[in-house]
């Protein structure tokens, strides 16, 4: 493993526009992804494990639920640096952030935002120092952008409900202790559920295979006559915007996630073109590679400052969906582009292990299409822009 050098580029002078405390909170952040996981990503990837020793030291760094209340043992944060964790997370692994993404946009989110004051005490404190984990069921087999249309169900037994169905393509899924799991009820409204691990007829059994998001651990969830308590119903929401909710929160994450994988990408390339000698001089000379490079920061730029200016607006409340969509859908597809002329410049060594440049590439394959893939997002504009939903 190569010694993790990356520095960020910011062409614009963002770092003006950040508080000596978001600067504090991304020094810290990374300086911890440096030392702790930037020596061992590679390896984890490659046997496709997530390393689960590293829960610890996400929750010491405040990578849970960073910006929900302190009185819940989380860290009362502004939206900015939750922004900046994930782009930090990211910047080392999509699955490391997708870890903490949806310990706390997804678990605790909707535990804060729906469940009772009990639910917030009982699991906001553990889920924040990272004791449990937890994962976040809306996608089946049958049902992943249409979600609405989901068949798992609960039905009321009077003392406690009886919870059925499947669930597919969940992180965090094989070693989470809670789930927050969305079914319909009997008169088929949609409802979440937190599942504890331990439950009889609950299992989650892992995916294998995945050439994408290989540190990260992915799985299903089934329930087979699955007795919940009661008091394990989100009590403050029902219907489907009850997951979309999250999911806004979510989205917002992996937009400043996406910038710190082309970040890195960007950076390494920009090395790497500098030490490398063809033609007796850098390739970092040839026009072509500096059009590579020149076009890689102008779009990382460009993302930068749309999500700087999300940001403040999430800081205001005033993020609107299709905001959030613009920026998930132009953030991820610009990483990937990036990513792809970064390997591009690596010649052949860009497919190796050498360098994060591959892993990152593929990782991005899933991140364009979870929390809504490249062309719900599209359509999620088009129906701001018109009014008319193109969906059915
Ligand atoms: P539609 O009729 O548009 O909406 C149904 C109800 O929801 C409300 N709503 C929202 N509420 C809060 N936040 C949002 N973002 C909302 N979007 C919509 C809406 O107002 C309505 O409310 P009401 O009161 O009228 O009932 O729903 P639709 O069935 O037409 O679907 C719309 C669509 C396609 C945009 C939506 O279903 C969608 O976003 N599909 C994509 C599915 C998705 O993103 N799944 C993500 C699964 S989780 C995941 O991928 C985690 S990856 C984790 C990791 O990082 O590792
Ligand atoms: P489909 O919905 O079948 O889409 C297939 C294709 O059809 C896509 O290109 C899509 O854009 C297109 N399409 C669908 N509908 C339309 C339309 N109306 N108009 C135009 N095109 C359309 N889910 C969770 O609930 N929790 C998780 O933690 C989670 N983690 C994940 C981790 C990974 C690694 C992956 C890969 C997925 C994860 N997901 C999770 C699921 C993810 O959200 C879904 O994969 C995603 O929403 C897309 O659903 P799908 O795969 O069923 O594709």
């Amino acid at each position: 493993m190569r010694t993790d050098r990356f520095q960020h580029p910011d062409h614009y002078l963002m770092d003006e526009l950040l508080t000596e405390e978001h600067k504090l909170i991304r020094e810290t952040v990374r300086a911890w992804v440096k030392k702790e996981l930037s020596p061992i990503i590679e390896d984890y990837a490659q046997r496709a494990e997530f390393p689960r020793h590293i829960i610890q030291g996400l929750g010491e760094i405040g990578a849970f639920g960073p910006s929900l209340p302190a009185e819940y043992g989380c860290g009362g944060m502004d939206q900015i640096s939750y922004g900046i964790i994930m782009q930090e997370l990211e910047r080392c692994d999509s699955g490391i952030r997708s870890t903490a993404s949806v310990q706390g946009s997804l678990v605790m989110y909707p535990i804060y935002k729906y469940g009772s004051e009990e639910q917030r005490r009982k699991y906001l404190p553990k889920l924040a120092s990272g004791e449990w984990m937890g994962c976040f069921g809306l996608t089946e087999p049958d049902h992943g952008s249409n979600p609405g249309g989901m068949t798992t169900n609960f039905k009321d037994m009077g003392d406690h409900y009886l919870l059925n169905g499947a669930k597919m393509w969940i992180s965090n899924a094989p070693f989470a202790d809670v789930a927050v799991v969305w079914a319909k009820n009997e008169a088929g409204k949609i409802h979440g559920i937190i599942v504890e691990r331990g439950m009889e007829g609950f299992s989650t059994p892992e995916t294998h295979n995945k050439w994408s998001l290989r540190a990260s651990a992915t799985g299903e969830l089934v329930f087979d006559n699955v007795k919940v308590p009661k008091e394990n119903l989100l009590p403050n929401i029902s219907g489907l915007k009850g997951p979309l909710g999250c999911l806004d929160s979510a989205r917002y994450g992996i937009a400043w996630g996406a910038i710190g994988a082309a970040m890195d990408c960007y950076d390494s390339a920009k090395n790497y073109a500098m030490e490398r000698i063809q033609f007796d001089k850098p390739i970092a000379g040839f026009q072509l590679t500096q059009k590579k490079l020149a076009e890689m920061l102008t779009e990382i730029t460009k993302a930068q400052l749309l999500t700087w200016r999300l940001g403040v607006l999430k800081n205001e409340d005033r993020a609107s969906t299709a905001q959030i969509s613009m920026a998930k859908r132009n953030n991820v597809q610009m990483a990937l582009e990036v990513a792809r002329e970064a390997r591009q410049i690596h010649g052949g060594m860009g497919i190796t292990g050498e360098y994060p440049i591959m892993r990152h590439m593929m990782n991005l394959e899933s991140v364009v299409t979870y929390e809504g893939t490249h062309d719900i997002h599209l359509l999620i504009t088009g129906m701001d822009i018109t009014g008319i939903s193109a969906f059915r």
